[in-house]
C-alpha cells in the first residue's frame, strides 16, 4: 500500500480523497494555490504545499509544480481528483516516469477515450452498442452530406477532441449543413487544436445514464450500477440520481454487460463511467467514456456501499476487486450546491460565507470544502458542496432532499438552493419523466 499520496486537486475532492487517505492509513500531501491559503484541504492534510498564484495555469495545472512537490514531500502516488490534470495523458505518462503511481489511467488510455472517435470505435468493436453514423472522421462536407441523407436528418457532427457538448452542431436538414460543419470546425479548432469531426443521428430528447465500472490488474472489471443525469443546464450536471427511474432489471443487465465488456475489451484499471443516450424506446447507446472518478460518484457509494475513492487507491497499489456487479440498493440523491444565482442565468457568486449551517439527521451526507467564514474564491468552479441523500424509495428521497434543502443555510453568497427547492416540488422531476432537454423550459425567473 502506498505511503503517503499528493492530492492534485481542491476544494470537496480534495477533502473526499484526503478522508479516504486517513481512513487507510496513508499521509495525504495537500497542494494549493495562492488563492486557496485557507480552504479546509490545506488544514486536513499532513503537509501542504503552495504550488503558485490563482491561475490554475500556474498551479492546479503546473505539471513540474506538481511533480515538485511529490519530489520534495517524498509522495509515492499523486490522485489527480476529477477536472485539472485527471483526463491529461502526458500527466500521467511523466508520473509513470518519475516513479509515481498515478492513480488513474495510463496515458495510452487517456488519448484512446479522449479521442471520442476513437473510443467509440474502440466501444463498437467490444460490441458496445453506437448511435449509427460515420466509421470515423468526416474527411470532407460532401462525404458528411451523403451520411447524412442516407442516415436521415436530423444529424449531430460532433469534435472527436470535444466531449461536454463543446464542438457540436445538431443538422436539421441539408441546407443547414455547411454553416454548422464551418461553426463545428471553427469552434472545436479554437477550443482543442483539433478540428476533426465525426457524425451521427441525432439521438431526440434521450436520458442521460451513465455506468460505473471498476476494473483490478487482475483483469476483473464489474459495474456499480447506474446514475442518471438527465437535470443537466448547458451540460452542467445539477442533479444526479441512482437508480435511474426508468432503469428494469433488465436494461440494467444489458447495460451493465455493455459497460463491463467495453472496460475489459482496452483492459481497463480503475474507476471509470460509461456514458450513455437512451432514447425513448429504452434503447442505450454509448457517448462517452470518463477515465476519472467523477462528481457525482457519492450516489453509486450510498446505493452499493462501496467507497470508491478508497478502492480506486487498493487497485492502483495492485490489490484485488473483492466484490460483483452491484444492484442500487434503496435510493440516492446529489444536488450540487454552486455558489451561483440561479434566477440569473446562473452568474457566479464568489464571496465570503458569513454564515453556515449544514443539514443533517438520518440518510443526509454533505461534501465539502467550506466553513462558515470560508471565502469562496473567483477563479475556480462555483461548486461549494454536494448534498447527498439516501432513502427507501425515490418517493421518500426526493421528500428527505426537501427537508434537508431547507435546514441548509448558506448566507453571504447566493447559492443555486432556491432552484433545488423548487425543483423538489416539480411535477415532472417527481414524476420521474424527463429528459435531457427539460430544463430548456423550466421557469427560474421566480427564484431568489
Ligand atoms: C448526442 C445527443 C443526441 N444524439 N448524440 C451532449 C454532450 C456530449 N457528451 C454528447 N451530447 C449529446 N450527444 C447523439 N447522437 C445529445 C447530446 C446532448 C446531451 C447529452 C446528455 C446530456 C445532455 C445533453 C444535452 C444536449 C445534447
Amino acid at each position: 500500500m502506498f505511503n503517503k499520496i499528493l492530492i492534485a486537486n481542491r476544494g470537496e475532492i480534495a477533502m473526499r480523497v484526503i478522508r479516504a487517505c486517513k481512513e487507510l492509513k496513508i499521509k495525504t500531501v495537500a497542494v494549493y494555490s495562492t488563492a486557496d491559503k485557507d480552504s479546509l484541504h490545506v488544514k486536513f492534510a499532513d503537509e501542504a504545499v503552495c504550488i503558485g498564484p490563482p491561475q490554475s495555469s500556474q498551479s492546479y495545472l503546473s505539471i513540474p509544480n506538481i511533480i515538485a512537490a511529490a519530489e520534495i514531500t517524498n509522495a509515492d502516488a499523486i490522485h489527480p481528483g476529477y477536472g485539472f490534470l485527471s483526463e491529461n495523458a502526458e500527466f500521467s505518462r511523466i508520473c509513470a516516469e518519475y516513479g509515481i503511481k498515478f492513480i488513474g489511467p495510463t496515458a495510452e488510455m487517456i488519448n484512446s477515450m479522449g479521442d471520442k472517435s476513437t473510443a467509440k470505435a474502440f466501444m463498437k468493436k467490444a460490441g458496445v452498442p453506437v448511435v449509427p453514423g460515420s466509421d470515423g472522421l468526416l474527411k470532407s462536407i460532401e462525404e458528411g452530406k451523403k451520411l447524412a441523407t442516407k442516415i436521415k436528418y436530423p444529424v449531430i457532427l460532433k469534435a472527436t477532441a470535444g466531449g461536454g457538448g463543446r464542438g457540436m452542431r445538431i443538422v436539421n436538414n441539408e441546407s443547414e449543413f455547411e454553416k454548422a460543419w464551418k461553426d463545428a470546425k471553427q469552434e472545436s479548432g479554437a477550443a482543442f487544436g483539433n478540428d476533426e469531426l465525426y457524425l451521427e443521428k441525432f439521438v431526440e430528447e434521450p436520458r442521460h445514464i451513465e455506468i460505473q465500472v471498476m476494473g483490478d490488474k487482475f483483469g476483473k472489471v464489474v459495474h456499480l450500477s447506474e446514475r442518471d443525469c438527465s437535470v443537466q443546464r448547458r451540460h452542467q450536471k445539477l442533479v444526479e440520481e441512482s437508480p435511474s427511474p426508468v432503469m428494469t432489471d433488465r436494461l440494467r443487465r444489458r447495460m451493465g454487460d455493455a459497460a463491463i465488456a467495453g472496460a475489459k475489451s482496452i483492459k481497463y484499471e480503475g474507476a471509470g463511467t460509461i456514458e450513455f443516450l437512451v432514447d425513448k424506446h429504452g434503447e442505450f447507446y454509448f457517448m462517452e467514456m470518463n477515465t476519472r472518478i467523477q462528481v457525482e460518484h457519492p450516489i453509486t457509494e450510498e446505493v452499493t456501499g462501496i467507497d470508491l475513492i478508497k478502492e480506486q487507491i487498493k487497485v492502483a497499489a495492485g490489490l484485488p476487486l473483492t466484490f460483483g456487479n452491484m444492484i442500487p440498493q434503496g435510493y440516492s440523491m446529489e444536488v450540487r450546491i454552486n455558489a451561483e444565482d440561479a434566477g440569473n442565468g446562473f452568474r457566479p457568486s464568489p464571496g465570503k460565507i458569513t454564515n453556515l449551517h449544514f443539514p443533517g439527521g438520518n440518510g443526509v451526507r454533505v461534501d465539502t470544502h467550506t466553513y462558515s467564514g470560508y471565502t469562496i474564491p473567483p477563479n475556480y468552479d462555483s461548486m461549494v458542496a454536494k448534498l447527498i441523500i439516501k432513502a427507501p424509495t425515490r418517493e421518500e428521497g426526493i421528500a428527505r432532499m426537501k427537508r434537508a434543502l431547507q435546514e441548509f443555510v448558506i448566507e453571504g453568497v447566493k447559492t443555486t438552493i432556491p432552484f433545488h427547492l423548487k425543483l423538489m416540488d416539480d411535477p415532472t422531476f417527481k414524476s420521474g419523466k424527463f429528459t435531457t432537454k427539460f430544463l430548456e423550459t423550466f421557469d427560474f425567473s421566480d427564484l431568489k
